[in-house]
This record gives C-alpha cells, sequence and structure tokens, in this order.
C-alpha cells in the first residue's frame, strides 16, 4: 500500500504516538517543558520518521486532521502533568505545520483545546516555521497576536535556518526563538558561528526573547551556549524523547 494511503488508515486506526522530549534550564538542568514529537510505529517500516510523513501528509490535506489530533493529545498530556505537580507543571511545545495554521479556524481550535483540558494557556507553547512568516503577512500577524493575547506562547522552530529575513522578528511579535541544530553542532568546532551564536543571543536579548537550543550531544556545546547567555536547551546530552509514560514519571519525580 501506498505510505499516503496508509496514512489516513493510520490516524482512522490510532496508531500514532507522541513523545516529550525534556526541555531543560542550562544552569540548572530543571525541566521546564517538554516538545510534542509525532511517532508512527509501522507493523512493517518500523518506526517512520515525521520528516517523511508530515510532508505527506501536508500535500495530502491529511496534516489538518492529524494536526488537530497532536494537538488534542499534547494539550490534554500536559494537563495531566499540570494536575501531578500543580504550580510547577512543564510546558508542552507542540510543532505546528504551515498548513496546518493557514487553515481555517485553527486558532479556536486551540482556544478549544486549552478549555476542554483546562491546561492553563500559559502552559503551551506553538512552535511555527520561519517559511509561515512568507505567507499572507497580515493575517499570520493577526493570528499570532490573538494567540499571544490568550496566553499562548509562540516559538519559530529552526530559528537560523529559513529563508526569511530578521526583519519579521520586529513585524511578527513570538516569545521564543528554538536555535537551530545546525548552530549547536558547529559552535565548538568554527569560531565564526560561535561568534554568530552570540550575536544572535545578544539580539535574542535585546528583543526579551527567550532561546532553546536544540540538538544539544556534548558537555562543550552545554558550556558554551551557557555561557553565551543561552538560558534553556534540549538535545540526547540531557534526554531522548521519552515516551508519554516515561515523561509523566519524569514529571512525578524530577531527575
Ligand atoms: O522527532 P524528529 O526528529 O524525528 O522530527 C523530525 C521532524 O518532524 C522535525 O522537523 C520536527 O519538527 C517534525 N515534527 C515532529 N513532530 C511533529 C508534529 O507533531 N507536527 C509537525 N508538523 N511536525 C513534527
Ligand atoms: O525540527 P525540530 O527542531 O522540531 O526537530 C526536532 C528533532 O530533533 C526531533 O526529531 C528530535 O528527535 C531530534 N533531536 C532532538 N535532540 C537531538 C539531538 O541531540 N541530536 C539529534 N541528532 N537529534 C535530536
Ligand atoms: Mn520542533
Ligand atoms: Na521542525
Amino acid at each position: 500500500m501506498q505510505l499516503r494511503t496508509e496514512l489516513s488508515r493510520a490516524l482512522a486506526d490510532d496508531a500514532f504516538r507522541l513523545n516529550y522530549q525534556p526541555i531543560v534550564e542550562m544552569d540548572s538542568g530543571r525541566t521546564v517543558g517538554f516538545e510534542a514529537l509525532l511517532r508512527w510505529p509501522h507493523p512493517t517500516r518500523g518506526m517512520v520518521s515525521p520528516a517523511v510523513f508530515v510532508p505527506l501528509a501536508e500535500e495530502s490535506g491529511l496534516i489538518v486532521e492529524l494536526g488537530a489530533w497532536v494537538l488534542h493529545t499534547a494539550v490534554h498530556e500536559a494537563a495531566s502533568w499540570a494536575r501531578l505537580v500543580p504550580g510547577v507543571a512543564p510546558y508542552v511545545s507542540v510543532n505546528v505545520s504551515v498548513r496546518q495554521f493557514l487553515t481555517p479556524g485553527f486558532v479556536a481550535r486551540v482556544h478549544d483545546e486549552l478549555a476542554s483540558s483546562g491546561l492553563p494557556a500559559e502552559r503551551l507553547t506553538l512552535e511555527i516555521t520561519e517559511s509561515l512568516l512568507l505567507g499572507d503577512q497580515d493575517q499570520i500577524q493577526a493570528d499570532i497576536t490573538r494567540l499571544r493575547a490568550g496566553g499562548i506562547k509562540v516559538s519559530i522552530d529552526d530559528f537560523g535556518t529559513g529563508y526569511s529575513s530578521l526583519s519579521y522578528l520586529h513585524r511578527v511579535p513570538v516569545d521564543t526563538l528554538k536555535l537551530d541544530k545546525s548552530f549547536v553542532d558547529t559552535i565548538t568546532t568554527s569560531a565564526r558561528q560561535h561568534d554568530l551564536v552570540r550575536g544572535i543571543l545578544r539580539m535574542a536579548a535585546t528583543l526579551s526573547l527567550s532561546v532553546v537550543a536544540e540538538g544539544i550531544e556534548t558537555e562543550d556545546e552545554h558550556r558554551m551556549l551557557a555561557a553565551a547567555g543561552c538560558a534553556f536547551g534540549q538535545g540526547f546530552l540531557f534526554a531522548r524523547p521519552l515516551t508519554d509514560v516515561d515523561a509523566r514519571a519524569r514529571v512525578a519525580a524530577p531527575a
């Protein structure tokens, strides 16, 4: 069967899962949030990566339904964390694809999920990509403003890899930049990249944006990023994406 056909069947069969990767405070190692990462355990192909099937789902339009499932599942899971450890619960960060974001009713759906789950808006971050900001500027800006007015946080995923210019940062108000792994990978070996990262962190501080560095794998990367003023990080050094059960255990008994 074609992967594309199997995708819609998988959604109907409730075959998708979410993993949750800790986002930590660099200084303390404390888990402050989790990024929800979509997984498809396939009966014959093994674990199919979202890098493979999310683009297919975008093409076919299935991403609207799939994205709605991700949002619903992640928001309700985060609400269960908030019941486990009221007051200090971590946030959940959900990837939103361009087509999903642009679907009419998206903002209302996000607010509906918060209302039905009881998750405080501040505990939800939506990860968008720079490519979204190339679209209909006024509509997108209005939607982001509406989301943030309700307390939801917005972050720019894979920051620094997109085609858009930095000019969107002053037009479109966001909360967080997720510094792409490619910067993290080269920071320890390239003085120029190190300078560039320090420049990005200074700019972010000036604009009151928080930064999460992605894909931290070594102590050296951790140390250099922390020294450059990056407050938050994510990567295999701290933790791999966890099953919902393991994430819940970590929330209940922080490492
Ligand atoms: O988790 P992994 O490294 O395999 O993710 C690969 C890519 O898939 C990343 O770009 C990630 O942002 C994206 N991705 C993971 N989960 C989701 C999701 O729920 N929705 C969307 N749109 N993209 C996702
Ligand atoms: O595009 P986005 O940043 O959402 O992609 C997140 C992806 O990065 C996830 O698929 C996750 O599995 C992967 N990832 C997270 N931490 C690390 C890491 O330390 N090293 C590598 N190679 N991948 C990572
Ligand atoms: Mn992401
Ligand atoms: Na991404």
